[in-house]
């Protein structure tokens, strides 16, 4: 399988990224695992092209664009890409359930992010009326952190049993921020074990490995910078 045989004139897609977002780390994992090759273009999120805000004026990362669209949210950037190449049958839980996929993204995409942005970047909602204190909101993220591993890990390795799959690609990079805001909490923390030890497992990968390549950042007439899996391309 050529898995770029899609393109219609050769038109190699366009990511526009930032390796850190957790977003993008999610597509990236996804386009990387599909085999497609696209153009990667590094942005800083204080200093957008214009480029990519013509193409998407919501103006988040990760946008793709393709020769006749534009996908703008990561998880559909997950579902293209696994839609034109899933050798590793990641798209298995979205297959067979794809409400309970769809409702444990929202839950970590809105209500998890909610409360790790103020648990992470506390001092930036000091003055924010409805803001209940870093302890608060890392204690209401947590609550999805249990529910995680009561429901998905208690006896299986990854999310959807022994087999990685589109969950743990696309909920790990939001799991890694929350440990990141203070590590030794994290890691010290029993309550968690599943997920700490479900979180080394892919953040040693060799694929988190692959989808974390530092490009320099993007600007017009700049050297093109591709993104690709070697097995593939
Ligand atoms: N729902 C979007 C969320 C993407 C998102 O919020 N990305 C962040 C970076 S991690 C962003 O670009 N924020 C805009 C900014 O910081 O200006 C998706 O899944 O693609």
């Amino acid at each position: 399988m050529q898995p770029n045989s899609f393109l219609i004139n050769n038109n190699i897609p366009i990511l526009y990224s930032f390796r850190r977002c957790p977003f993008a780390i999610r597509a990236r994992a996804a386009i990387f695992l599909s085999g497609i090759k696209v153009e990667i273009r590094e942005v800083l999120l204080n200093n957008k092209p214009k480029e990519m805000i013509e193409l998407s004026p919501k103006s988040t990362v990760p946008v793709l664009k393709l020769e006749d669209n534009v996908i703008d949210e990561s998880f559909d950037i997950m579902l293209w890409a696994l839609d034109k190449n899933d050798d590793s049958n990641l798209l298995a839980p979205y297959i067979t359930n794809k409400e309970l996929v769809i409702n444990l993204l929202k839950r970590f995409d809105i209500d998890f992010k909610f409360h790790l942005d103020k648990y992470k970047y506390s001092s930036r909602y000091l003055d924010d009326q409805a803001y209940l204190g870093k302890e608060k909101h890392r204690y209401q993220a947590e609550l999805h952190l249990n529910y995680l591993q009561s429901h998905f890990l208690e006896n299986s390795l990854y999310l959807n049993g022994s087999k990685i799959s589109i969950l743990d690609l696309a909920l790990f990079p939001l799991i890694r921020q929350f440990r990141l805001a203070d590590i030794n909490y994290f890691e010290n923390n029993r309550n968690i074990k599943k997920i700490r030890g479900w979180l080394e497992v892919l953040t040693t990968s060799s694929l988190f490995n692959d989808i974390m390549h530092k490009y320099s950042v993007w600007h017009k007439g700049q050297k093109t910078q591709y993104f690709f899996n070697p097995k593939y391309n």
